[in-house]
């Protein structure tokens, strides 16, 4: 095989949608190969591009680009101290560039690298929200309307802090500021919206919910318990990663499809999971736990346990990063869903080759790859922004209490 080596490896910001996406671009001694990744931290990410520039860079240049397994493993050893989303991250925009050059490489796209395809579209799933029964409800008939038949549905964004007023919350004297959420106001409050969702529109519709963290372990047993009646598709998050040993009590003790994973970073946090079955969807965000090379892995682990795959599909994730997920979506046998909140026109106008939705399935174009590409001027209109809103991650309980967001 022709050595080809690792000429440069750029990093981009660009914030099309006001959203910090962070773009690996890896340039080759070919003057035309290039590969693109998705190392997208939004909240941390001027510490991913300082790893990538002053650590993978300088490591990797003069590198031949065709050991991907090797070059991953080399760079998650290359800090002693590893994990973490910053670090995952930083090597998940290398890896997936890597990837991509392997597909241009083959002139294959990448579903067809890793098998080929098990299915011809990416069923996918939306979110509505609303701040009433009827705002959400209003939301699901449009999305309905379109095609969509999984929806994720919420009311006030997550631990329903949606107003205020009506949680007669009292804080102690000198409580902080923050994004305050009462526990028993959003378990009602969500029961009260799925009973209304099921009665105004029915059973012929799968339906999600995202608990994100938000309940104490008695609270989210009880809640999942209380969520069986309406037959849901999956309950999101209803633990923290540092508490998945619960899920066994969760298992034992209600039939609600589990989903988890959107924080994991380390095969420890899933493996007891799933080889327990405790879970039911592995919903990790691919550049958290360092790429397509993991994720790979980790799809075919779940596949022995019968746990499908919802990789998390939020928008602070680049196109380029939807494109990779979801080559993994038409691949591998275990499937289950793919969130997707879809692209606004600047995003498709900055990462060209964005996939495309029809009738609630996406699909990717077939382009080497991962078929999604850059358009450096285009993304230089949409510069990082100083201006994200950082309030929602600092979560309160009524006492003052900070909790995870
Ligand atoms: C989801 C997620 C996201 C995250 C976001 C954090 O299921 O889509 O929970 O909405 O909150 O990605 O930045
Ligand atoms: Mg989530």
């Amino acid at each position: 095989m022709n050595d080809i080596t690792i000429r440069d490896i750029k990093v981009f910001v660009t914030a099309p949608h006001d959203i910090n996406l962070v773009v690996v671009k890896v340039e080759t001694s070919e003057p035309e190969l290039y590969g693109l990744g998705c190392a997208t931290f939004t909240w941390r990410y001027k510490a991913v591009v300082t790893a990538i520039e002053e650590y993978l860079a300088p490591m990797l240049k003069g590198r031949s680009v065709h050991n991907v397994e090797d070059l991953w493993q080399t760079m998650k050893g290359s800090s002693y101290w590893r994990n973490g989303p910053v670090l995952n991250n930083a090597i998940s925009g290398v890896d997936e560039a890597l990837w991509d050059i392997k597909g241009k490489l083959c002139n294959m796209p990448l579903y067809s690298l890793f098998g080929g395809k098990c299915r011809e579209g990416i069923a996918v799933y939306r979110h509505a929200d609303g701040n009433s029964v009827e705002e959400v409800e209003e939301r699901i008939r449009e999305f309905m309307e379109q095609g969509f038949r999984y929806i994720r549905c919420h009311m006030g964004t997550y631990g329903g802090n949606f107003d205020g007023t009506i949680q007669h919350m009292v804080h102690p004297k000198g409580a902080p500021d923050g994004a305050y959420y009462s526990p028993r106001v959003y378990m009602q409050s969500v029961v009260k919206l799925f009973e209304r969702i099921r009665t105004d529109i029915g059973w012929d519709l799968e339906i999600m919910h995202d608990v994100h963290e938000r309940l104490s372990l008695a609270d989210t047993l009880d809640f999942a318990k209380e969520m069986e009646a309406f037959k849901l598709f999956f309950l999101e998050d209803s633990l923290s990663p540092a508490q998945v040993q619960y899920f066994e009590k969760l298992r034992n003790q209600t039939s609600v499809p589990l989903a988890m994973g959107e924080l994991f970073v380390h095969p420890l946090e899933w493996r007891t999971v799933v080889q327990n079955q405790w879970i039911d969807f592995i919903r990790c965000h691919l550049s958290d736990i360092g790429g397509l090379t993991p994720a790979r892995k980790l799809a075919a682990f779940c596949e022995a346990y019968q746990v499908r795959t919802a990789w998390h599909g939020p928008n602070d994730l680049s196109p380029i990063g939807m494109a990779a997920q979801m080559h993994l979506d038409l691949a591998v046998p275990n499937f289950g869903i793919q969130e997707f909140a879809g692209f606004n026109d600047a995003e498709e106008e900055v990462f060209p080759g964005c996939p495309k939705l029809e009738n609630g399935y996406a699909y990717l174009n077939d382009a080497p790859g991962i078929g999604v590409d850059f358009d450096e001027e285009a993304a230089k209109k949409y510069p990082p922004t100083d201006k994200m809103d950082f309030s929602w991650l600092f979560s309160r309980l009524p006492d003052g209490t900070a909790v995870r967001p």
